[in-house]
């Protein structure tokens, strides 16, 4: 009889495109020492939120849950609908999954303990980034950081295992919810890409072993807060402006983020008056991204430290970010610490 050998895929790819995140997540699983399947239960979790969201943010219009929810959260910023749907379903799909022991939510003043003492893991999640942009169909993202409880299982949750520096992270990972939808996280092996496929409500790989251009052309700020900058930002912006580089900046982190996780480029978000240090969260924004940055190669810093050394010292606490290629972000940090060095001396 004849027969041919079943080739499915000659990428060589380790895991070839078409694979779905359930598959995908369970031949990763051997990854980790001692892989009981939490973390994969977990991480399926926050793929079902995930699809949940997709589909209310896909409607918003139509389902009257765009516009404003008529309150604000305990970050003063008036909370839109879809936030707190988003707030709901993740929290929901997290407490519903047994995996986690306490939740750190953007919309959520404290944290909130899922009484679940068996809960290994912590997450600390934005539910819905960039939510402004939801009326004017811009696209906006979820971002989640994964952490494994300090104190012993069994016992009440404490604050040493909600105040760990991102080196701590488990896993992290964004949801963009743009022209597709894609998951993209890593869980410290290198980072890769799923996009969703409405008819089939699956996740598929698609973007397997993303790596972070060492250099881009695009860079990535607002420009109208322009005079607020300290000097070494403003030199570094003036530079990327001599080499005629693109400024794209869509106000949705996740968006630019992405944007320049592909193609290259510098997305930074500095100390100014409004927000003497800086607009973004340490927790549940800055250090999810940059665990992403630095497993596919880029970089994310303060203005001079690694975001993900940064002890925290609140639940809410803002952060400047610069995030993305490295040789950007190298750059960058020369220069903003070569200013203040001149300014020190100019000052004496
Ligand atoms: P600004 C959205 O509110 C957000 O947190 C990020 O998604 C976005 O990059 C940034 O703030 C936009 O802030 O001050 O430029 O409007």
């Amino acid at each position: 009889m004849k027969t041919l050998p079943y080739q499915p895929d000659r990428s060589g790819l380790a895991y070839s495109v078409g694979t779905t995140l359930d598959r995908f997540i369970k031949l990763k699983q051997s990854d980790f020492p001692f892989a009981s399947g939490e973390l994969s239960q977990l991480l399926r979790d926050i793929a079902l939120a995930a699809k949940i969201v997709n589909r209310e943010t896909n409607r918003a219009g139509l389902a009257n849950i765009g516009g404003a929810f008529g309150q604000t959260n305990v970050q003063g910023e008036e909370q839109q609908k879809l936030d707190v749907i988003a707030n709901i379903r993740f929290m929901r799909a997290l407490s519903k999954g047994g995996e986690v022991c306490a939740i750190v939510s953007e919309e959520e003043d404290a944290v909130i303990d899922l009484q679940n003492s068996s809960g290994k893991y912590v997450v600390a999640i934005d539910p819905l980034d960039g939510s402004s942009n939801i009326d004017v169909n811009i696209s906006i993202g979820t971002i989640f950081s994964i952490y494994r409880r300090k104190s012993p299982v069994g016992r009440p949750i404490m604050e040493e295992d909600i105040m760990q520096p991102g080196t701590e992270q488990v896993a992290a990972g964004y949801v963009l919810y743009g022209s597709s939808t894609m998951l993209v996280y890593t869980t410290g092996n290198g980072v890769n890409g799923f996009t969703y496929e409405n008819s089939l409500g699956e996740f598929f790989l698609s973007h397997p072993g993303i790596q972070a251009p060492k250099r881009g052309e695009i860079y990535s700020i607002n420009e109208g807060l322009e005079r607020e900058w300290e000097s070494g930002v403003k030199a570094y912006v003036d530079l990327c402006k001599d080499r005629k580089y693109a400024a794209r900046y869509i106000g949705s982190l996740v968006a630019d983020f992405h944007r320049n996780l592909l193609k290259g480029g510098i997305y930074i978000y500095p100390a100014t008056r409004k927000n003497p240090s800086g607009k973004l969260r340490l927790l549940y924004e800055a250090n999810a991204l940059a665990f992403i940055a630095e497993q596919s190669g880029g970089k994310a810093i303060d203005g001079n430290r690694r975001i993900m050394e940064i002890k925290p010292n609140s639940l809410h606490q803002r952060t400047p970010l610069l995030i993305g290629s490295k040789e950007m972000v190298v750059e960058a940090q020369s220069l903003i610490t070569n200013t203040e060095k001149k300014i020190t001396e100019y000052s004496h």
